[in-house]
């Protein structure tokens, strides 16, 4: 582990959460670096990465990992690409059941939430931030309310008929536990689900998540995780259907 310890690039309220998270459920040692997002009243980057981030490399965004010298110093953006490097090089128990689990499980989720969940978070967080605004014609409210929303009633279902334990994965997170945790939280924090009432699988999955010793290590490790700190223009999603 000495010559493999990775070096991990955290953004305060954002994606990176999960992977912080990830870093404590697998136990090894990492160097932190800990980034805060640019103030909202910076003249062209507004919450955007701050110039040390910025200045790693090409993406300079989080999360954002350097593996160990043992793994060539790497410079690894992209969270999915993130969680499965440090899963397959540190899980040596195979606790998130990649190497002999149900993987493929595994995978579909880790589908789901890259494709649906992403999409529908994606299109959500533009109507809230006013970015885009409902359009017309019977495909418009597409991307509103509960139709947006169709992936947590798969998630949802995966939950109550997958394996037994709590988790997609059984009875301990799988990689696709620690993907499915960021746009949940986005979806929760600002409001746009109600998760308790619509989806009480998801919500006691969530209440799992948050009760994990180390999801609550992530969070004091942390520099802060508020999704709720971009600003709202709530009328903008007003057509629900
Ligand atoms: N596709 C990347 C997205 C990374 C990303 O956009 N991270 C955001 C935080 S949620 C970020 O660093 N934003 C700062 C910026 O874009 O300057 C992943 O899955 O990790």
């Amino acid at each position: 582990m000495a010559d493999n310890k990775p070096t991990f690039h955290h953004l305060n309220s954002s994606q990176s959460q999960r992977i912080l998270w990830l870093l404590e459920e697998l136990g090894i040692e990492y160097e932190l670096v800990l980034h805060s997002r640019n103030p909202e009243n910076h003249p062209t980057k507004p919450f955007l990465s701050p110039p040390e981030l910025v200045a790693t490399g090409p993406y300079g965004k989080a999360p954002l990992l350097i593996t160990g010298e043992k793994d060539g110093s790497r410079y690894l953006p992209e969270s999915s690409a993130i969680a499965t490097y440090l899963i397959k090089t540190f899980d040596t128990e195979d606790k998130f059941g990649l190497k002999h689990g149900d993987w493929i499980h595994d995978e579909v989720i880790c589908s789901l939430i890259s494709t649906g969940l992403g999409k529908s978070s994606s299109f959500t967080l533009f109507l809230d931030l006013g970015i885009i605004q409902p359009g017309e014609g019977p495909l418009a409210g597409r991307v509103l309310g509960k139709t947006a929303w169709a992936v947590l009633d798969d998630l949802d279902r995966e939950l109550k008929g997958g394996p037994k334990g709590g988790y997609f994965m059984g009875g301990h997170p799988g990689r696709c536990d620690i993907l499915a945790e960021f746009q949940t939280s986005m979806a929760t924090q600002r409001n746009w689900v109600d998760l308790k009432a619509d989806y009480p699988a998801l919500y006691e999955w969530q209440q799992r998540v948050f009760a994990r010793p180390a999801w609550r290590r992530a969070l004091e490790k942390g520099n802060g995780y508020d999704l709720t700190i971009f600003p709202t223009i709530p009328e903008r999603r007003t057509n629900e259907i």
